[in-house]
Order: C-alpha cells, then structure tokens, then sequence
C-alpha cells in the first residue's frame, strides 16, 4: 500500500498508555454494579453477567504467567477514527502477556462471525495500520447479532480457531449485543469470553465510568476545521447563509461540540427542541430572526449548524415518523409496489389526519427521504434526510413572508453542507491515538484477567495519558428496558445531550452574543506534531465536563 509522507511520519507515532497498564497489572475491584433501571427484570436476564464488580487496573507487583490465548476482534457499525489503533492495542497486549497467543479479525463486521469470514492479524499487518484512519484492515458492517442461531454459527468458527476471547467494537447496540453474546456464552458454558469497546463518532455512548466513545474527538476537530473555514470565507464574500448538516443520527452531541469549537451563529440542539416542544415552523422562525436581525446590522451572511437527528426530536415529526415506521414495516412490500411517483400520494391517504398534513407540506425530497430503508437496528437512516436543504429552503419562504410585512430587509442566499462521512475516517487525533490503543491493551488486560460481559474503560483523559484510570465496568450496568419494534428490550442507555450540564449551558450563555456578532473561530487542522498544547487537547465538551473551564 502506497503511504503519503504524512502517514509514513506518522505510522511511527507511539500512543501514550496509562502508567499502570505499562508494567506487571494487577486488578482492583469495586463494589458489586446494579443496572441504571429496571434492575430486577435486566438480573433476570443476565443472571451471570449481572451485578459484577468495576474493575480497575492498578500497578501490580508480581509476575503472572499467561498461556498462550486466540482472541477475535469485530469492528460494528459506522466507521470511527482509531479502530486500528483499538486492534493494535489488543495485539500488543495479548502479546505482551504471551508471545504466542494469536489474532484474528472478523470481515465486514459481526457478520463475519456468523459467516465464518476471518483473518489472522499478524504482526506485518498490524504495523501497516498504526495511527491510521478507517476500518479497512478488516471491515465493518451493521449485521445485528441477536439470535440464538447467529451465536451457535458464531461459536461454531469460533472452537475451530481455538478463540476464547471475542472484542467487539461499537456503539451502543454493537454493545448490547455484545453484553447478550457474553451472557448466552456463559449460560451455555461455551468457553468464549466476550468484551466490547465503546465507538462512535456520535459521542453517545457514555457514561459515568465511559468518559467518551471514540472517534467523536477526531471527527470533531475534522468537522470544526472545515466549519471554520467555511466561516472565513462566508466573512470574506459577506453574502451566504451557509446552512450546515452534521452527523449524529439521535444526539446532537457533534454539533454541540463544533459549536463550542467554532462559535458560530445559530446551533439548534435536537435535545432543546424536543424538550420545549417546539415545531418545525418555531425552528424556521427562530433562525429567520436572527438572519433578519443580522440584516439590520448590515450583515447578510452567517453559519446555521444543524443536529443530523434534529427530525426525529421535533415532537410533531416524530409522531409522523413513528407512524410512518409502523405503517412501513407492516406494509413494506405492498408500498415497494407502488410506482415512486404515487408513493406521496398513497402515503398521505394511509396516515391520520394530522400526520397527513404534516406529511403533505414537505418538499418533495424529505417526504421521499422519510420513506427509505430502515437500517438493520429499525433506525431511520437520518443521514439521508437533506434537513439542511428543508430548513435552508423554508427559512427563505419565512424571510420572504417576513419582507411582505415590512420586518425583514436584507438579502438572503444559501448554501448547504453535510459532513459526516468526511470526519469518520480521518487519522486519528493523538487523543483518538492514545485513547484507542489504551482501550484495546485494557481489553486484552481483562481477558488475560479471564473476565467476560464487560466494557473497556479509561478514564480521567483530560489529564496527561500517564495518568489515566484503566479498567472494566459491566455492560449491564448501563442497560435499562426500552421498546424496541414494539417489545420491551434490555439495551443499553443512549446518552443524549444533557440540558441541564455544562457544555449545553456554556452554548447557552453565549449563543446569543455569537448569533449577532461575528466572532467566529477558525480551529485550523488537526496538528500530529507539535506543543502539546496544540497537539493533545481534548475536546471542548470533555474539557467542561471535567474541569468546568472553556477556553
Ligand atoms: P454508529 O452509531 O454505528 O457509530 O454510526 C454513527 C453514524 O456515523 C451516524 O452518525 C450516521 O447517522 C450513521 O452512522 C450513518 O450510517 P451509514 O454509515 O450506514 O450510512
């Protein structure tokens, strides 16, 4: 494989580790866990990986002898910056522990397992990915692993190969399903021990003992820096409303977390939306005003950044679109009949009365784009869904109204922008690098401890990487029950934006002042050498939730 000068220079980057994982490991355990909510249903569910201990690793004083151990690794789910550095860190852990022991990777994601497509990682391979980007050393894939014959097949690949560790790396329902995976092997006494690494680039999957999942770093400072570019010139030309879509299929974590980068002049927040029950119509016209007021001050141009889930939490959309979910999934073949051009039509004559209305005064291209495939987990692919286009679109309607009645003067031109696959693939920042490797060498530390049903965890990284707290915390420790294609399921609880908490109110005290003024940032691009101080900062959202400062 041909490498750029970069990824040359880079491939020889050592990510930092905490001090404790560097020598001889000893275990600490904690207090027995209880799930967050409906505990006595999710124990039954998991009566042996329900309860356990956290873990934590601490600086050990005596030797161990491991036998040589087969791990499998699955990357689940979209792509994330630092997976390979995660499988690097897995590597060089169960390595560490005994230089035999062996490697293999899953293709294409968990279906790989269940379809016995494989290949062993050797250490030629590992080195031609390390600190790189993507998920290409063996693919990913959405196959949701859930049934009772996918874990058999999976099993049955897996006493061939000698595997009795599987990692697994994803985001929350990878996890979940890894959690089920981990409780039916150990029912079965089937001799395999299952951990999961929390990944996405949506920063969902946390919690008190998971600071942050990974990739969000990275694939933020990626967004920022474009954003911020996009604001130089939209300061430079004086004449667009640059309208801009970031990814995050449900929080609106990623564009709380450019906001607070890039400072620009209206984020909108999916979590505050739903929480004042606002429409789609109190959306426009909080952006119209402040494009009018904007206007009055001389200045027709500015940056719009938009939740890619914003859709899903406008209260009205969601009951449209849970309706259209149910009619979809009921009626899926008889509506794949009908010609694309009377799809509308039938749609509006099939849903109640509100809904239809709602349906029917959507552009053309979002009613169509509301009706796609759903994704193997049920979700709407929201990455499909142009809202940047909608909203840029309406709002121009709005201003045009607004201008009839003497309230708005000024000139509106728009341009629209997606990021989201430009960011999930970037190299690794060195916080994604460090954070990655540390996560994979912790795996390998808890299935050299011989522990199943549990996460990786490494906390406490706004500190130097020295310092780091390395452990384990049960995944069941983070379910609750929820619904899910209309059965009561245990899954693991996604984190939203949290209004009440630091990084939303620092936004908050400050949007006001961004929307009028000009006071952009421009973050430039992701820096691999250099001060530390341009090269390891974390991100915003993490900085204020750990030290309360924004800088
Ligand atoms: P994960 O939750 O699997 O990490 O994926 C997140 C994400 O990047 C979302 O932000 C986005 O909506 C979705 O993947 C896009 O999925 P796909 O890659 O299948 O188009």
């Amino acid at each position: 494989m041909k490498k750029s000068a970069l990824q040359t220079a880079r491939s020889t980057y050592e990510p930092k580790i905490p001090n404790t994982l560097k020598g001889m490991v000893q275990i600490e355990k904690g207090e027995a866990t209880q799930s967050i909510s409906n505990q006595e249903d999710i124990k039954k569910l998991f009566p042996n990986t329900y309860g356990m201990p956290i873990l934590k690793f601490v600086e050990g004083t005596e030797k161990q002898q491991y036998n040589p151990i087969n791990v499998g690794v699955i990357l689940s789910g979209g792509q994330a910056p630092g997976g390979h550095n995660v499988i690097a860190g897995i590597f060089d852990g169960i390595k560490k522990m005994n230089k035999n022991s062996r490697l293999y990777g899953f293709i294409l994601g968990p279906g790989g397992l269940v379809d016995h497509q494989y290949m062993e990682l050797t250490g030629d391979i590992i080195e031609e990915y390390r600190n790189t980007g993507g998920f290409d050393m063996i693919g990913s894939g959405r196959t949701k692993l859930e049934t009772k014959e996918q874990f058999d097949k999976g099993l049955e690949i897996l006493k061939k190969l000698n595997i009795s560790a599987l990692v697994i790396i994803g985001g929350d329902d990878s996890n979940t399903n890894a959690c089920v995976l981990a409780e039916y092997y150990a029912q079965t006494g089937a001799g395999v021990q299952v951990i999961g690494c929390p990944k996405t680039i949506d920063g969902d999957l946390k919690n008190e003992m998971i600071e942050t999942s990974f990739g969000f770093d990275t694939a933020c400072k990626v967004y920022s820096e474009v954003i911020g570019n996009i604001q130089r010139d939209c300061n430079s030309a004086r004449k667009y409303w640059h309208f801009i879509k970031l990814m995050g299929r449900s929080a609106s974590h990623i564009a709380l977390e450019c906001a607070l980068q890039v400072q620009p002049n209206i984020c909108i927040i999916s979590e505050e939306v739903e929480a004042k029950n606002q429409s789609l119509d109190d959306v426009i016209q909080y952006i119209a005003d402040i494009v009018a007021k904007r206007a009055a001050n001389g200045k027709n141009f500015g940056t719009v950044l938009i939740p890619e889930g914003l859709i899903e939490f406008i209260p009205a959309m969601k009951k449209l679109m849970s309706e259209l979910n149910d009619y979809l999934a009921h009626n899926e073949e008889e509506f794949k009949q009908i010609k694309r051009s009377h799809q509308r039509s039938h749609i509006i004559d099939k849903l109640s009365a509100e809904n239809s209305k709602i349906y029917a005064s959507l552009p053309e291209s979002v009613a169509r784009q509301l009706t796609l495939d759903r994704d193997p987990h049920g979700n709407v692919q929201v990455s499909l869904i142009e809202t940047e286009k909608l909203l840029a679109e309406m709002v121009g309607n709005r201003l045009a109204e607004m201008a009839e009645k003497g309230q708005y003067k000024g000139k509106f031109a728009s341009q629209v922008h997606f990021f989201g696959y430009e960011g999930r693939c970037a190299a690794p920042s060195n916080y994604d690098a460090d954070y990655c490797y540390s996560l994979g060498y912790t795996a390998a530390n808890l299935i050299g401890a011989g522990k199943t049903g549990y996460m990786s965890s490494v906390r406490n990284t706004t500190a130097p990487a020295a310092d780091w707290i390395a452990g384990g915390v049960p995944i069941t420790m983070m379910m609750n029950m929820e619904r899910r294609h209309g059965e009561m399921k245990p899954v693991i609880q996604k984190a939203l934006v949290n209004l009440k908490e630091g990084p939303f109110q620092t936004f908050m005290q400050q949007r006001d002042k961004w929307a009028t003024e000009t006071e952009y940032v421009y973050p430039g691009p992701i820096q691999y050498f250099g001060p530390t101080e341009v090269c390891d900062q974390s991100t915003k959202t993490l900085q204020i939730e750990q030290t309360g400062s924004y800088k």
